[in-house]
């Protein structure tokens, strides 16, 4: 093989090899999603407080936002407030790429109700408020939203 036909064969290779990341890297699911942690759909069948609903086995904690406790002003708005948005629809569940679960093992997501982010609508309702600590370790502290909330 001479260099004109060696060059030639490692440039084919290298184009071949950059379609096949850009064609097999997983995509989103769904356009609200950002990053490649899970991304899915599914319907939310119980809303546990403001900040924690379950979509069927999965237990998810609206990261970046903290609604009050069952024992503090603002729990029964702030549950409610979720529910309306969410109970028994069909939410898009947006995990956070940096950090995946909490401590207790729910998972972390941005939430989307009807297409409403719902971590943003919690925030802007001042339904509670943001949980500026993990601005720098979640990925969407550099999220609009996020960002406009204060982190
Ligand atoms: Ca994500």
């Amino acid at each position: 093989m001479n260099r004109t036909h060696a060059l030639a064969l490692a440039l084919i290779i290298t184009a071949i090899a950059f379609l096949a990341v850009f064609f097999l890297k997983p995509r989103p699911a769904f356009a609200e999603c950002t990053g490649r942690a899970q991304c899915f759909s599914e319907q939310v069948t119980r809303v546990i407080d403001g900040d924690t609903i379950a979509a069927g086995e999965t237990r998810i904690r609206l990261v970046l936002v903290d609604t009050p406790e069952k024992n503090e002003k603002g729990y029964e708005e702030a549950t409610e407030f979720t529910k309306s948005l969410c109970l028994n629809k069909n939410a898009i569940i947006d995990q956070d790429d940096l950090q995946y679960y909490d401590d207790y093992g729910r998972m972390l997501a941005v939430v989307y109700c009807n297409g409403t982010n719902v971590n943003d609508a919690i925030l802007e309702g001042k339904y509670g408020v943001l949980y500026k600590i993990f601005c720098d370790e979640s990925e969407f502290g550099s999220a609009d939203w996020a960002k406009k909330a204060g982190c």
